[in-house]
């Protein structure tokens, strides 16, 4: 059996999980979208984890709110911090090799769930520092890499994987870059009211593959964040991340239902929509109004 998962930390730890349940030949990754816009090929037999369902698939192991659940199927869905956490609680007493991972998920429910501290943002340790080594690309290229993670996810000690070399080196990166993206992120960012806007619009796309959760402890007072970037292959479109704080957990806003009123979408906490550059001000005004509305 084939086993599909969104490659973040999560997925990794589903992966990890499922080999010991399922006989799994291959580990393929996707991004969410292409599950739903049929660009990623899912086939009969398919177990499918972190991602949204599929119709062709065998099995489907989720726990993302906004995705759509189908009438029948084979698997789990419930709202929880992480899919892998719903597996390892599902299974653990009949696949007795899962128990030791106890540790493992609840850390990954902690990255998941964006349940992070202020101290775990800015001075990750452990499995939460080896999370920020993942970072989901829509070319898909890291492949090998995360092969080789869910293989270093047997081994149950962050403090031993973190020693190996490849992650080591991947972790190395990511600290010597973390400075530099904090001072990139103080200068780009203004509060307006209880909005922290970030504009990336003069910053390379290769800078900004950090830790997204920096800006709530940089700006505790923030209780959403709007990020600006460039897309790459769209010219004179810009994409509008908008998230609450995971620190400051005030707002009350369904973020996705105002998102649509824009063109976008997303869940209560998260959204995104694109639009074209030269209407950029007039639609900033009204929704840093509107986000300062109570
Ligand atoms: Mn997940």
């Amino acid at each position: 059996m084939r086993l599909i998962v969104r490659p973040d930390f999560d997925g990794l730890v589903c992966a990890l999980y499922l080999k010991k349940i399922f006989r799994i030949s291959a580990v393929a990754y996707s991004e969410p979208k292409d599950i739903q816009d049929g660009v990623f090929q899912v086939q009969p037999g398919d177990i499918i984890a972190n991602l949204p369902y599929h119709p062709n698939c065998s099995w489907w192991f989720d726990h993302h709110a906004s995705n759509e659940i189908p009438e029948s199927f084979r698997g789990l869905f419930e709202i929880a911090p992480s899919a892998a956490g719903l597996i390892w609680k599902a299974y653990k007493d009949q696949f007795p090799k899962l128990q030791p991972f106890e540790y493992l998920t609840e850390q990954t429910d902690i990255i998941d769930g964006a349940l992070l501290s202020k101290e775990d943002i800015l001075n990750p340790q452990g499995y939460i520092l080896l999370s920020m080594t993942v970072v989901p690309s829509h070319d898909l290229t890291d492949a090998d890499y995360w092969d080789y993670l869910i293989d270093c996810l047997e081994v149950n000690d962050p403090h031993q994987i973190l020693s190996d070399p490849i992650p080591a080196a991947r972790v190395a990166k990511f600290l010597s870059g973390k400075k530099e993206f904090e001072d990139v992120l103080l200068r780009s960012s203004k509060m307006k009211g209880k909005v922290v806007l970030t504009d990336f619009l003069s910053v390379s796309s290769d800078d900004l593959s950090q830790n997204r959760f920096v800006v709530y402890a940089l700006f505790p007072e923030a209780e959403v964040s709007i990020t600006l970037t460039r897309m790459k292959d769209k010219q004179g479109l810009v994409k509008l991340n908008v998230a609450k704080s995971v620190l400051n957990r005030k707002s009350e806003l369904h973020i996705g239902f105002i998102l649509r009123e824009f063109g976008g979408g997303g869940h209560s906490g998260a959204g995104s929509t694109r639009i074209e550059e030269t209407r950029l001000p007039e639609i900033l005004a009204l929704l840093i109004d509107r986000f300062n509305q109570d």
